[in-house]
């Protein structure tokens, strides 16, 4: 199995992550989406990260089908999400809030480093859509006393909260502090000094805008 994309990305490290939890070996291609966009395409068209490559060159696009893809393969005991009813719909919520989160980010990114001049509208819109998911996140995870997000175990919506976060407070320091979000803030420390977020980790490396 190959896993394509660089770990600065919070969408790659989600996968990679759960790949090292779940103890997959995988070939790994740190391509950048801009710089390596050309070895991306034949396995994506949309040139994005994370691309993952079967044997047989099949190739999965989006980390939610990827990490469903890996949880089939490791089994139901195994899967760091329940096989059905409320706590998967729950844990669901919570990651497609973290991975929302996590694109607002990104668009806010490119949106500074690859137009001339900002749209005040569209930066506006994203960090309000930041500050809210932030603050609904907060207020879960303070009411929560477990380790973890669902328990003393940790699942997909610890990492992919985590590696939001991480990408967030890098790359937009303003809009994540310790001081206003103290539980999340708390929740990202206890995971990133885990031995698999201390191994996939890597410094944001903007697109240029030439
Ligand atoms: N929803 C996607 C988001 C992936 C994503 O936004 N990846 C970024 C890198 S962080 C990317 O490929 N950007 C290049 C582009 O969108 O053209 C997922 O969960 O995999």
């Amino acid at each position: 199995m190959i896993l394509i994309g660089q770990y600065d990305s919070p969408f790659v490290r989600r996968v990679a992550i759960a790949m090292r939890l779940y103890g997959l070996p995988f070939e790994h291609r740190p391509w950048s989406t801009f710089g390596d966009a050309e070895n991306i395409a034949p396995f994506n068209p949309l040139r994005r990260v994370p691309t993952f490559v079967f044997e047989d060159g099949e190739a999965l696009i989006e980390s939610t089908a990827i990490l469903d893809y890996l949880d089939e393969l490791v089994g139901p005991e195994q899967a760091m999400i329940a096989d059905s009813g409320p706590e998967r719909r729950h844990v669901l919520k919570i990651c497609a809030l973290a991975t929302g989160l996590a694109d607002k980010a990104v668009s806010l990114v490119y949106e500074r480093v690859l137009r001339k001049e900002q749209s005040i509208i569209w930066v506006e819109r994203c960090e309000a859509q930041i500050g809210g998911v932030l603050d609904i996140l907060e207020e879960e995870r303070a009411a929560i006393a477990s380790a973890y997000w669902f328990g003393d175990r940790i699942g997909h919506a610890d990492i992919m909260v985590t590696c939001a976060l991480r990408f967030t407070g890098e790359t937009h320091p303003a809009l994540f502090s310790v001081e206003r979000y103290p539980a999340l803030a708390a929740h990202a420390a206890r995971c990133e000094a885990l031995p698999a977020f201390c191994e996939i980790v890597q410094k944001f490396d903007p697109p240029s805008g030439d």
